[in-house]
């Protein structure tokens, strides 16, 4: 029985073949050599016609035993490799949830940010308001209504980034006071933080663009006293109550007189040394009597109200507070000096 002899053994090698597929492709390319239209066992399948009369049944039904025995364990193996493949696809993309978390960076406010709020707090403490503004200003609201003459330095292509002969990036905030005293609702109490613009190239003690704050009050019987006072207790409450204030003569076209402010060096303590170039002392804002041309362009009456007004940059009170030695310091992003504050 050569035939039944051959059917027996194409079971056992196919069987093996089965046994050793390592996946499903594998095994359907053993399903495909064995039971495929070219496969070994359909070949005996369909050369039925030559086996001997007497022999066909015995053959056929051995045939068939083969294919069922070799369907049988294509079917079972293939439930095995599917059933481990996709055991393997979940492991592999298993989340490890014993490795340590990715720690999230909080975000802090910068310190331009915090100093400008501190100094707002002072203010809105003595009962001022914070009035804001656009940055986009017109010559008329940051140099005209401000008595700044049309020969004035600060109004040259050189000092200001102008976007045409009559539109601006403002260098100061007072044109935001300027629409307040326009308003004409006395007396006014108010401070304008905001960025301003000069065309300044960046060094230790400039910035082309930086914070300010300015400070204006009108009413009746305003003097230079109130606004030393204002500004004296400004000083001790952003510094330190053990710091010490001078006012020094300056100039300044939208106020009279003016003066500049000094506050006492953080670090000698007045006795002079190199943060303060030996003089006890650094300048820290700019500030005067409003000038009764100014109130008067605005529609307010010199003869009945006064008032004072101040600037103040906010880079440099937060490297006076933090004796920082350079400005740009404070722009440049470095995560490694912000984190300090
Ligand atoms: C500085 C200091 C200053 C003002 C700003 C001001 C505003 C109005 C009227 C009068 Cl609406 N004055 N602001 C006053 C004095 C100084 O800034 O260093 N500026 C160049």
């Amino acid at each position: 029985m050569a035939l039944i002899d051959e059917l027996k053994t194409l079971n056992e090698k196919t069987q093996k073949l089965i046994e050793d597929a390592k996946n499903s492709d594998e095994l359907d390319k053993v399903r495909v050599a064995v039971l495929g239209k070219q496969g070994e066992l359909t070949a005996y399948l369909r050369n039925m016609g030559a086996v001997a009369k007497e022999e066909r049944a015995k053959v056929g039904k051995a045939v068939n035993e083969a294919r069922k025995s070799v369907e049988g364990a294509l079917e079972q193996k293939m439930s095995a490799l599917k059933a481990q493949e996709l055991e393997d696809s979940i492991s592999a993309s298993a989340v490890d949830v014993t490795l340590p978390g990715r720690a999230q960076v909080v975000g802090t406010r910068h310190l331009i940010s915090k100093i400008t709020e501190e100094i707002s707090e002072v203010f809105l403490g003595l009962g001022y308001t914070v009035v804001e503004g656009p940055e986009v200003e017109t010559d008329y609201y940051n140099f005209e209504a401000l008595n700044a003459p049309k020969d004035h330095p600060s109004r040259s292509m050189q000092d200001t980034f102008y976007i045409d002969s009559e539109t601006l990036l403002r260098t100061q905030t007072s044109g935001v006071q300027v629409h307040e005293m326009e308003r004409g609702k006395l007396p006014i109490y108010i401070i304008a933080p905001g960025k301003v613009y000069r065309r300044d190239v960046a060094d230790p003690s400039h910035l082309p663009q930086f914070t300010q704050i300015e400070g204006l009050v009108v009413g009746k019987g305003i003097t230079f006293g109130d606004l030393k006072g204002t500004l004296e207790f400004f000083c001790k409450k952003v510094f330190g109550e053990d710091r010490t204030t001078r006012f020094r003569a300056h100039y300044f076209p939208f106020t009279e007189p003016s003066a500049e402010v000094d506050v006492s060096c953080g670090i000698c303590g007045g006795s002079g040394c190199r943060f303060c170039k030996g003089t006890g002392w650094s300048e820290i804002l700019g500030c005067g009597m409003v000038d009764p041309n100014v109130l008067k362009m605005s529609g307010i009456d010199p003869e009945v109200y006064s008032g004072f007004a101040f600037g103040v940059g906010v880079e440099r009170v937060a490297c006076l507070k933090y004796n920082v030695p350079d400005l740009r310091m404070l722009v440049q992003g470095d995560m490694r000096f912000l984190n300090q504050f």
